[in-house]
């Protein structure tokens, strides 16, 4: 019987697309590359999540659109498998990283990635743990430190007490490690770091001209973090030591009652008076134990005081200096002129502490220039008084000319400042590429030679984290005892590896390379293929693997080995998924396990179904009779075939069919490119519907149908395809051009109600079904908003006027 039976179907495609090589690309010959790229995952031992299926799966279809366009996509798959994330589980199930490394890629990929339907080009797999991809991870590591980029410093550092190692800045997440969420504390240690910073205006500057979602840009931005200001030298009361202050508020200088030093500032010491040493140091051993998170987010403030006073540079008022745990030592100049009247920090301050608070800055829109009575600090702009020569000016002109002001007298100078601070990048674990770094007693610390990489990750059955502060390499003297590069004596290497964001810091320009072993990236090839046309991933790596992969990819550009300095083009941020309204996650046991409904529904329908649940920025919610309904949706698709394949008729289609035809072509052609797969699903169920309701079908009807849909079921489709006598792969056709001739067709307005009252108007063509009218009325918020956690029981919708859905 010819029955849509999903197992062998997509079994025997999958199978032939693999033999027959498919989706792979001659990357020096092909014509018209575009580089279609997702984020490549953490091969863990639970498996492939639903939501990377729903990443891989919205990347997929654009590529196969932008294939059927006629461009040589590139889809490339792979593995990031060193790291904490991977030795994290490795610790978890107690093997060896490296075993479970090989178990876990294999699953992914072999019962996993092979069945979901993507069109990967396989012959270009790299993965991070390869000695033959870690060795340019190490090269490019000594390109940083011949640059002068990559440097050992001592600072304090995030340190992960349940990870046992240091992290970086981005890899702390609202106080707690991104890995494994234990509190992170502070420790002063000597570590590698890469000077990021350096590169803050340019990270900045470039994110206006890069087309990419807004809400990663903005995340890059917040977090890069520019503010313009003054610094100015404080001059101390009794001594000749200066204090350097950094302030974005100029204009509230005459409201400072008080200075505050970060208690690490390094003249705390020098200028405490023998009153007050002891006080300082019980407070400064105290902060000393808190993480930054906890130092600036806790609402109770507290501090000593020093014994010493500054003099206010413009009333010579002798000022009170003060150190406190809300002033960091890592931030501007590590020093605080406190205006408790107009900064919220300063003014709990100082209501605890019972310091002075002076307004000199008070609503423009204020009716006296009397102070006011404060409860809470008035942190906005407004007119200035009190404040000298410069009472009455506006705040943004009073900025300018106190900063002009210091400027003359020599006293200050107007300078920017970062929130961004350098990238640490050693680790003090095993499941990483060792920073190529040997010490040597003469000759100091000494770069690998490239030609002696890679520095292979020695084997070892003594590879859980020590929490000593050294890696476990430390312990493994055959790997640490070594010979100078320089001068052949005794020396020693580095133990620590380098941090796993690293790795995927530039695997998107080994990928097209990966079968060249004496380059990283080869020159042609990367000028052909970079950057990358469209990467598709989660928002969650906004400033993580996103800032770090613009880093690096900038310093190779100044380094002259590429020629661009932005690695992705268009980079498009995609939703997540929730299960029956709910966060999916192990302690409810709710998560999706995406082979389960491969095999149940087939991964034709589970993909459309993850495309169909809301708009793919936003995500969706998943549930298992919305699968089912996806399914009877495909099953009607090949009913469809079914009747019609023996008895298509080879005539265009009459004036109404085509217009409605290439209205479809049009609409889901526009959503498609948009990444609106819920909309275009919505009008190819709606077309199914007008076809089902043909007698006859022509044949370009029918073919325009599979094609339309080919890019979410491409196995179903090319089962079809075949059936109705083609012969070759419909993923190796282009996509049916929409007629503009057959388009003109007016919009109307549709109201819609929820439960009998007026909640939006939609723009609609008159002759919508009403499949599309509740796809578009579900996208615009308020209805949005009246629908949350609705049901929706009954519709009554009269096309080309009104739209009232039930709940
Ligand atoms: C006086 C003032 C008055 C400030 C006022 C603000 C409001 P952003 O915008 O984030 O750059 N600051 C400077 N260095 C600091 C440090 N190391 N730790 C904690 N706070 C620090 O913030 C700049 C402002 O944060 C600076 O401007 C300074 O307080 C404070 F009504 O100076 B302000
Ligand atoms: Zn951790």
């Amino acid at each position: 019987a010819n029955v849509y039976n999903h197992l062998s179907i997509e079994a025997h495609w999958q199978n032939v697309w693999q033999q027959s090589q498919t989706y792979e690309v001659d990357l020096a010959a092909a014509a018209h590359p575009f580089y279609n790229l997702m984020m490549f995952p953490y091969p863990s031992a639970e498996g492939l999540h639903v939501g990377n299926v729903y990443a891989f799966t919205g990347a997929d279809i654009y590529g196969r659109f932008m294939a059927m366009q006629g461009r040589a996509v590139f889809e490339p798959m792979g593995f990031d498998a060193f790291g904490i994330h991977s030795e994290n589980f490795a610790i978890k199930k107690g093997i060896h990283p490296g075993l479970l490394t090989v178990q876990n890629v294999e699953r992914f990929r072999e019962t996993q990635l092979k069945r979901i339907g993507n069109r990967f080009c396989w012959n270009y797999e790299v993965q991070t743990t390869d000695p033959s991809y870690y060795k340019w991870t190490q090269w490019i590591f000594l390109q940083l430190f011949k640059a002068g980029l990559a440097v050992r410093k001592k600072a304090q550092v995030n340190w992960c007490p349940s990870c046992k190692t240091v992290l970086a800045d981005e890899q702390v997440i609202a106080g707690e490690c991104e890995r494994c969420s234990t509190l992170v504390t502070q420790r002063e240690l000597e570590q590698w770091f890469f000077k990021i910073a350096n590169y803050a205006q340019r990270l900045l500057d470039n994110l206006d001209r890069l087309d990419w979602s807004e809400k990663v840009k903005a995340a890059q931005r917040n977090w890069i973090g520019r503010s313009e200001g003054l610094q100015f030298n404080l001059h101390l009361a009794e001594s000749e030591l200066q204090i350097p202050v950094f302030t974005t508020r100029p204009d509230t200088i005459f409201g400072m009652t008080y200075v505050v030093l970060a208690p690490e500032h390094p003249l705390v010491d020098r200028i405490v008076t023998e009153e007050y040493c002891q006080a300082i140091a019980t407070y400064k051993e105290h902060v000393s134990r808190q993480s930054e998170f906890a130092r600036t987010t806790h609402q109770s403030k507290t501090g000593v005081f020093t014994g010493a006073y500054g003099i206010h540079p413009l009333t010579q008022e002798r000022i009170p200096i003060w150190i406190a745990d809300y002033v960091l030592s890592s931030y501007g100049t590590g020093a605080v002129m406190a205006v408790p009247a107009h900064d919220d920090r300063d003014f709990q301050f100082a209501k605890t502490m019972g310091l002075p608070i002076r307004q000199v800055v008070i609503p423009t829109s204020a009716s006296s220039t009397a102070p006011l009575e404060l409860d809470t600090a008035f942190t906005e702009h407004g007119t200035l008084i009190e404040s000298g020569r410069f009472t009455g000016l506006a705040s943004q002109d009073a900025i300018q000319q106190i900063i002009q002001w210091f400027e003359q007298q020599n006293l200050g100078d107007r300078t920017v400042q970062f929130r961004l601070r350098d990238w640490l990048i050693s680790r003090q674990r095993y499941w990483g590429p060792p920073i190529p770094i040997v010490y040597c007693g003469s000759c100091g610390i000494v770069p690998v030679p490239e030609e002696q990489l890679p520095v292979h990750l020695p084997e070892t059955e003594d590879w859980l984290p020590r929490g000593t502060g050294t890696s476990p390499l430390a312990q493994i003297d055959s790997f640490v005892n070594t010979i100078c590069p320089c001068c052949g004596g005794a020396a020693h290497r580095e133990t620590d590896v380098s941090d796993n964001f690293l790795d995927s810091a530039w695997y998107f320009l080994r990928y097209p390379s990966s079968k060249y072993n004496d380059v990283p990236f080869d020159a042609q090839i990367t000028a052909k293929w970079l950057p990358v046309n469209m990467y598709i991933g989660g928002a969650e790596h906004s400033v993580l693997h996103l800032l770090y992969s613009r880093f690096i990819t900038m310093v190779l550009h100044d380094l002259g080995y590429i020629e661009f300095e932005e690695p992705f083009e268009c980079f498009r941020a995609h939703g997540l998924l929730t299960k029956d309204g709910a966060k999916m996650s192990k302690s409810k046991g709710n998560v999706v396990n995406p082979d389960e409904y491969i095999e149940e529904y087939g991964a034709d329908t589970l993909r459309t179904y993850l495309m169909f649940l809301g708009p793919y920025h936003q995500g969706g919610d998943f549930s298992d009779r919305g699968i089912a309904g996806m399914r009877r949706f495909l099953n009607r698709v090949w009913q469809l075939v079914s009747k019609h394949r023996h008895c298509l008729e080879s005539s265009s289609p009459d004036l109404d069919s085509g217009r409605r035809l290439h209205q479809t072509i049009n609409k889901v052609s526009e959503d498609i490119q948009a990444l609106k797969y819920n909309t275009a699903i919505a009008a190819l169920m709606e077309y199914l519907n007008a076809l089902q309701l043909k007698p006859s079908l022509c044949e370009v009807e029918l073919k325009s149908y599979l094609l339309m849909l080919a890019p979410f079921a491409p196995h179903l489709t090319e089962e079809l395809w075949h059936q109705i006598g083609e012969s070759s792969s419909i993923h190796q056709q282009t996509f049916p051009q929409a007629n503009p001739e057959f388009l003109t067709q007016e919009q109307v307005t549709i109201t819609v109600q929820i439960n009998g009252r007026k909640r939006a108007n939609i723009l609609l063509s008159p002759t919508a079904l009403q499949e599309e009218a509740i796809a578009i009325a579900k996208q615009t918020q308020s209805v949005q908003r009246y629908l949350e956690n609705q049901e929706i029981s009954r519709v009554v919708y009269v096309p080309g006027r009104i739209l009232n859905l039930v709940t």
